[in-house]
């Protein structure tokens, strides 16, 4: 194919992480469908591809965190420790790559730039940097909840005279710090990640706080045989349980009120979690943690009575415990040694909070209390989080109406899948559906395998064209903001909120009613003959 020719599809996949590589294998083997996944990087993996900083690892267990399509690949592949690491899950992806042949059907390199809606011929016009144009009937987005890397605001990144690196997009060939002074901006799950790690090697490594968040230790090790083996013979049951429970990952249902508990109590609770290294025995410990801001706070307390006997240095540690928002509301984090890295001479806290970020300089960062001189500059600053990869391609659905303009005050979208205004379009883990709160492996299959039986059925009916009515589009945002109005999440200035982002509309981007209920929800709007959409 020349760069200018078009290629005539079935279907075109944006995105080669797990979700397009899951919709890619069942649209072309499952339907038998002329099916194409493009991709930026030069690789499989996405955020997996993409995030290869020092210390990566997902905080979802490896044997919950992996395809349950195929009980062949679930039991010849070996998970060996208990959070797997970014270059065990890229294996992973990879293998899955190979395994299924999926790459002779995977365009590299390829950034999607524009996508059009042609309403006489009911088709999407695909046009990529490169000039490459696709034109195919189903346009399914897999871009991912986390891969607009954001950079702080502040000037002068130009003019430093050392490298600036983004913990979003490592570098592949690594980078060495060693003997290097560090300046590392940011601390959240990759920040939190990284930062004992980029201790190691460098010979002064200081922090710029703005908020801190709450962390435990992952307690990570390595798998034991039986563990796995356990998981392979009992995978059908795991996995039913994991699509039926609110965040992917089975925890026992709480039943009691934080409040009602006794000091001891709780006290016991959340040291069990804390020892298992388990966010979600924490976080679902009890019934109101993420709803009330008392029960809450007894969750939050525990934690910052643990940083204060972790990190040495009273000052230190006070301003690493976090006061601004609820424990939970936004993403907690699980570290291996975060904390304790603090109380080694050649590290420092720089509170942003009391000396804000001004500017980055020649020789490193200036704070209102004066400038820091680093080699290399770290940013550890996060992502345009869930709508930041869609608005940056120019989407246009029927009248030509653009799928930025439309989400101008927030995302909008029929159950996180597909978007009044622009038919065949179907968002992979979009807002408004329970993505990133939840095991992302889950979410993912649950919507690649809700947008494969669609297509399906649309097809099996003789029927070309498929689109969310703006009623039943309006009533999901209403649901969906009325359940995230139950809880705390609204409170926090969150990326769930858009609000790390300048100028980002605040809307709760995600549906907190859980995975099982919402599992529920998708399947019987798809039995009742695809409720809240037209067909034509
Ligand atoms: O990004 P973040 P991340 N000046 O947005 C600070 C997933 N993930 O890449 O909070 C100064 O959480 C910002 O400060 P503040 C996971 O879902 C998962 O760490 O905005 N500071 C914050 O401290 C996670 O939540 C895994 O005040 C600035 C930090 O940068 C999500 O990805 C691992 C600033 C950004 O934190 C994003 O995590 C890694 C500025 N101008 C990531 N701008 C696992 O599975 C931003 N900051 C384990």
């Amino acid at each position: 194919m020349t760069e200018t020719s078009t290629q005539q599809l079935d279907a075109l996949i944006v995105g080669a992480g797990f979700a397009g590589l899951y919709q890619l294998k069942t649209l072309r083997d499952d339907l038998g469908l002329r099916a194409r996944l493009v991709e930026a990087g030069e690789g499989v993996g996405g955020t997996w591809y993409w995030n290869r900083y020092p210390g990566a690892r997902c905080d979802v267990e490896s044997l919950s965190y992996s395809y349950s399509f195929s009980p062949e690949l679930e039991q010849e592949w070996e998970w060996t420790e208990k959070y797997p690491t970014q270059p065990e899950i890229l294996r992973y992806a990879e293998h899955v790559a190979d395994r299924f042949d999926l790459r002779r059907d995977i365009s590299f390199g390829v950034r999607v730039a524009s996508a059009v809606y042609d309403e006489g011929r009911r088709r999407w016009t695909v046009t990529a940097e490169s000039g490459a144009v696709y034109d195919a009937r189903f346009l399914i987005m897999a871009t991912g909840c986390l891969s607009v890397s954001k950079a702080p605001e502040v000037p002068g990144a130009e003019r430093f005279g050392g490298p600036i690196h983004h913990t979003g997009h490592w570098p592949y060939e690594g980078v060495d710090l060693t003997g290097q002074r560090v300046g590392v901006i940011g601390t959240g799950s990759s920040g939190i990640q990284s930062i004992p790690i980029f201790a190691e090697q460098a010979s002064e490594l200081t922090v710029f706080q703005r908020t801190p968040n709450f962390s435990m230790p992952a307690g990570n090790r390595p798998l034991g045989t039986q563990e796995i083996t356990d998981m392979k013979e009992n995978y059908r049951e795991w996995r039913a349980a994991q699509r039926t429970s609110g965040f992917g990952v089975p925890v026992p249902a709480p039943t009691m009120s934080a409040l009602e508990d006794t000091e001891q109590g709780r006290a016991a609770r959340y040291q069990t979690g804390w020892d298992q290294g388990n966010l979600t025995a924490v976080l679902n410990a009890y019934t109101d943690t993420l709803t009330d801001k008392a029960a809450n706070e007894t969750a939050a307390e525990f934690v910052r009575d643990k940083i204060r006997s972790i990190v040495d240095d009273p000052a230190t540690a006070e301003a690493m415990c976090p006061t601004s928002f609820a424990f939970g509301t936004k993403r907690p984090c699980l570290d291996s040694g975060y904390y304790a890295t603090f109380n080694r001479p050649h590290v420092s806290l720089v509170d942003l909070r009391s000396t804000p970020l001004q500017e980055i300089t020649e020789r490193g960062i200036r704070t209102s209390d004066g400038e820091y001189e680093v080699d290399t500059i770290i940013f550890a600053t996060g992502f345009d989080a869930m709508t930041g990869a869609l608005n940056r391609i120019d989407i246009r659905g029927r009248d030509g109406r653009t799928l930025a303009d439309e989400w101008a005050h927030g995302p909008r979208s029929y159950l996180g899948l597909a978007v009044s205004g622009f038919p065949n379009l179907f968002t992979v883990t979009g807002p408004s559906s329970p993505s990133v709160l939840s095991n992302m492996m889950v979410s993912i299959e649950q919507h690649v395998e809700w947008i494969t039986g669609c297509i399906r059925d649309l097809t099996e009916r003789g029927r070309t064209e498929i689109e969310a009515s703006d009623e039943a589009q309006d009533a999901w945002a209403a649901h969906v903001e009325e359940v995230g109005n139950a809880t705390l999440y609204p409170t926090a200035d969150s990326w769930y909120m858009g609000s790390n982002v300048p100028g980002k509309p605040r809307v709760f981007m995600a549906y907190i009613g859980g995975v099982g209920p919402y599992a529920e929800k998708i399947t019987d709007v798809a039995r009742r003959g695809y409720e809240g959409f037209a067909m034509t």
